[in-house]
């Protein structure tokens, strides 16, 4: 159990840094807003909101790097 656990955790620090740099895309942005609709904390939520409309904006001009680098604001914003 405790073996399986660390093999899951390697797993996962394994693929993050690729599977980071993957988000700047429709189907995270969607999955996103979902998950900011249902923030609780109206402060954070709108410091993520703000964050994410730049990542949109990032993404659409094709900006990867500034993408992500506002991904992660909402990505903290929302306690990620
Ligand atoms: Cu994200």
């Amino acid at each position: 159990m405790l073996r399986m656990g660390f093999a899951a955790f390697l797993a996962i620090a394994v693929l993050s840094p690729a599977y980071a740099q993957d988000l700047c895309n429709d189907a995270h942005m969607k999955q996103m807003d979902d998950m900011i609709a249902k923030m609780t904390d109206a402060a954070k939520k709108k410091e993520a909101t703000a964050a994410l409309d730049m990542s949109k904006a990032a993404m659409k001009m094709g900006d990867k790097a500034e993408c992500m680098k506002h991904m992660n604001d909402a990505h903290k914003a929302m306690g990620l």
